[in-house]
C-alpha cells in the first residue's frame, strides 16, 4: 500500500460546534473539504501524542446521503497514516450510542484509539442539506475542546494529505475480515451487535417483556428514517418480541424519508418534527391532547437521525426532556445499571433545574455543565485512568433539554437507554399482572406533585444574521453582574451572568456558554447561540418557572412561561436586533 502526500491548502471554516463540524452536503463532496478536515485530526492526534501507528479506527455513520463515499475516502487516509485496523459496521452504519458501545467494549482484543462518526444528527439529510463529521477518543466519547480546537488550527495551515490511492473499494455489505495489503484489516459487522449487548447489560429485559406482553400495554417506536431502525427491531422485535407494526419508519434512508415524509426529512424527536408520532399518541404540536380515531397506545418514543437523542410520550401526553431526565434520576432504584445507587447527575445548563430537586432530595452531587455531550465525559471518566486521583462519580445520570438522556453506560446520549430506562419504570410500578396499569402521566404527575414542577419551553429563532446575534449576545454579556432588579410580572432579578464552567476533574475551562437570568423564585431566562448550525445563527431561548408541589401543577407549559419570555425579548432587544418578531420552533 504506497502512500502518496497530496498537497492540499487550507480551507475556511472547518471549525467543529457543539457536536463535530456540520456543513452543507454539496461542501465536504467538494475539492479536499474531506480529506483536508480528517488529515487534520490525524495530524491532531499525533501532536497529542495518541498512538495511531497500526492502532484501530472505528468509521461508520447514520447512513444519511455521503455517508458510503465518505467512508472510502477516510480508508485511504487512514490506511496512510497508519491505521493497522478498520472496524465498520455493516453497509456504513452505527449509530452515536454504537459507536461509544463498540470503542469501548467490542471484543477481539482490539482497542480502538477513536471513531470518526459521519452524522449531522437531526439535520436533514440528502445532497442539498447537510453532512458532518464528529471525532470520538478511546474513551468512547466526543473529542474535548482541546482536540476540537488543535483539528481547526491545523485545519488553517495544512499543506499536505497522505493517502494510499490503491486502497481498494470496500464492500460494506459483506460482513467478516479482509486483508487489506500485508499491515490492514477491514473488519465489517452488525451495527446492532455491541450496543444491544451493552443495554441487556443496563437493564432486565425479562421484566421489560413482561410489560410490553400485558393485554393493556401497547407501544409505538419512531425511528424517523434515521440509523436507529435496525436498532430498534433487534431491541423491541427480536428481543422483546413486539410485532413489526410498533415501528415507523424503520428503514434508514438516505434523505431520512425527505420533504414527503410526515417528518419532511428532519429526523428530530419533538412536537414540531415527530408529525406522524404526536398524531398516533394523540397530541398536538404544542403538547395538547387531541382526539384520536382509536385510543392511542400507552407508551411512544422517538429518536433523531443518529439515534442519541430521545423523545418520550404517555397516551395524550408529552414528556419534557428536563422532566424526563429528572424522573429517571428519581425512580433510579427501578433501574438494574443503578442498583448500587445514582452517584451523580448532571444536566447542561439550559436543562431546567428538575433534576436538581431530586438530587438535593437524595443528597446527591449534581453537576451544571455547557451544552453538548464532551462536557459530561469528564465526569464520568472521573477516578480512573488519569484522573485516578480524583473522586468517582458513578453511578453516573446525565442529560439536555434538546432530548439527550444517558449515563456512564457509554460515553454518549442514547436514545434508545433512554426508552429502556422508562420501560424499566413502567415495568417496576407495574409488577402486579391484574392492577390497573400505571401509565407515563400517573408517574409525571406524582413526580410533580412530590418535587414540583418546572414549566419549560425553548423558543428557536432559526436563520438570523450572524452579526446581529452575536452583537445582541455581546450587549447582553455587557449588562452581567446586575441584580436586584424589579421586573414585569413580579420577578426579581437575583443574577445576571454569562456561564463559564471549570471542569472540576481537568480544570479546563469553557467561557461565553450562554447568558443566564435567574430570578429570586429560581425562574430562569437563559440565551445562548446554536453551535450545530450550517449557515447563519440560531438564537436560543430558554425559559423556565418553577410551581411549588401545592401550586396548579396542570397548567399549558407555553402559557406559563410567556411572561418570562416578555422580559426576556425587552431585555435582550432581540427584535431590534434580529429583525425577529416570533420564534421560528417552539419545543
Ligand atoms: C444542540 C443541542 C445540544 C446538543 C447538540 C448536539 O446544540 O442544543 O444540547 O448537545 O445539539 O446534539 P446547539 O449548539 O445547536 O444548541 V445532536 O443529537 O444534534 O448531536
Ligand atoms: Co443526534
Amino acid at each position: 500500500l504506497a502512500v502518496e502526500s497530496v498537497p492540499t491548502a487550507p480551507i475556511a471554516g472547518q471549525k467543529p460546534g457543539t457536536s463535530g463540524l456540520r456543513k452543507k452536503t454539496r461542501v465536504w463532496m467538494e475539492g479536499h473539504y474531506l480529506h483536508n478536515f480528517v488529515q487534520a485530526t490525524f495530524d491532531a492526534l499525533a501532536q497529542e501524542g495518541v498512538k495511531v501507528a497500526d492502532g484501530t479506527l472505528v468509521v461508520s455513520g447514520d447512513g444519511r446521503f455521503f455517508n458510503k463515499e465518505a467512508i472510502q475516502t477516510i480508508l485511504k487516509i487512514g490506511a496512510a497514516n497508519g491505521v493497522g485496523r478498520f472496524w465498520l459496521g455493516k453497509d456504513g452504519l452505527l449509530s452515536t450510542p454504537a459507536v461509544s458501545a463498540v470503542v469501548r467494549s467490542r471484543e477481539g482484543g482490539f482497542v480502538p484509539f477513536g471513531a470518526f462518526i459521519l452524522s449531522a444528527s437531526h439535520n436533514p439529510g440528502g445532497i442539498d442539506e447537510d453532512f458532518g463529521i464528529k471525532f470520538n477518543c478511546e474513551n468512547g466519547g466526543p473529542a474535548p475542546e482541546k482536540l476540537t480546537e488543535a483539528i481547526y488550527a491545523l485545519t488553517t495551515s495544512i499543506s499536505e494529505i497522505k493517502l494510499c490511492p490503491a486502497f481498494p473499494h470496500v464492500n460494506l455489505a459483506a460482513l467478516g475480515v479482509t486483508a487489506v495489503g500485508e499491515r490492514v484489516r477491514v473488519e465489517v459487522f452488525d451495527p446492532t451487535d455491541d450496543h444491544v449487548a451493552v443495554l441487556k447489560q443496563c437493564f432486565d429485559f425479562a421484566a421489560i417483556k413482561r410489560l410490553v406482553s400485558r393485554p393493556d400495554f401497547s407501544l409505538v417506536y419512531d425511528s424517523m428514517g434515521g440509523v436507529q431502525g435496525p436498532y430498534a427491531k433487534a431491541v423491541f422485535c427480536t428481543e422483546l418480541g413486539l410485532p413489526a407494526s410498533s415501528l415507523l419508519n424503520a428503514t434508514p434512508l438516505p434523505d431520512f424519508g425527505g420533504p414527503t415524509s410526515a417528518h419532511h426529512g428532519h429526523a428530530d424527536p419533538n412536537l414540531s418534527h415527530a408529525v406522524e408520532l404526536i398524531a398516533k399518541m394523540g397530541l398536538d404540536k404544542a403538547g395538547s391532547p387531541i382526539k384520536t380515531p382509536a385510543p392511542p397506545p400507552v407508551f411512544g418514543a422517538a429518536a433523531d437521525g443518529d439515534a442519541d437523542r430521545n423523545m418520550i410520550l404517555g397516551a395524550n401526553f408529552f414528556v419534557t426532556p428536563s422532566d424526563s431526565l429528572a424522573v429517571i434520576a428519581a425512580n433510579a432504584s427501578a433501574i438494574p445499571f443503578f442498583k448500587q445507587g445514582l452517584k451523580a447527575c448532571a444536566r447542561s445548563m439550559p436543562t431546567s433545574c428538575a433534576l436538581d430537586r431530586v438530587a438535593a432530595a437524595k443528597g446527591m452531587s449534581c453537576f451544571e455543565v455547557p451544552t453538548g455531550w464532551k462536557f459530561f465525559g469528564n465526569l464520568m471518566d472521573s477516578g480512573s485512568g488519569a484522573f485516578a486521583d480524583k473522586p468517582v462519580y458513578t453511578p453516573f445520570l446525565c442529560g439536555e433539554e434538546s432530548f439527550g438522556t444517558g449515563s456512564n453506560h457509554v460515553r454518549e446520549k442514547d436514545g434508545m437507554w433512554a426508552v429502556l430506562a422508562w420501560l424499566s419504570i413502567l415495568a417496576a410500578k407495574n409488577e402486579a399482572p391484574d392492577a390497573p396499569l400505571v401509565s407515563v402521566s400517573d408517574i409525571v404527575k406524582a413526580h410533580w406533585a412530590t418535587y414540583g414542577r418546572n414549566y419549560y419551553a425553548r423558543y428557536d429563532y432559526e436563520g438570523v444574521d450572524k452579526g446581529a446575534a452575536t452583537k445582541m449576545m455581546e450587549a447582553m454579556a455587557a449588562q452581567a453582574g446586575a441584580s436586584g432588579t424589579e421586573l414585569e410580572g413580579g420577578f426579581t432579578l437575583r443574577m445576571l451572568d454569562e456561564f463559564a464552567y471549570t471542569d472540576p476533574v481537568d480544570g479546563s475551562v469553557s467561557r461565553q456558554q450562554g447568558i443566564r437570568l435567574v430570578m429570586t423564585d429560581g425562574s430562569r431566562i437563559v440565551f445562548r447561540l446554536s453551535g450545530t448550525g450550517v449557515d447563519g445563527a440560531t438564537v436560543r431561548l430558554y425559559l423556565e418557572k418553577y410551581e411549588a408541589p401545592d401550586g396548579d401543577l396542570a397548567q399549558h407549559p407555553f402559557e406559563v412561561i410567556k411572561p418570562l419570555a416578555k422580559i426576556a425579548l425587552a431585555f435582550s432587544k432581540l427584535t431590534e436586533f434580529t429583525g425577529r418578531a416570533e420564534p421560528s420552533v417552539i419545543t
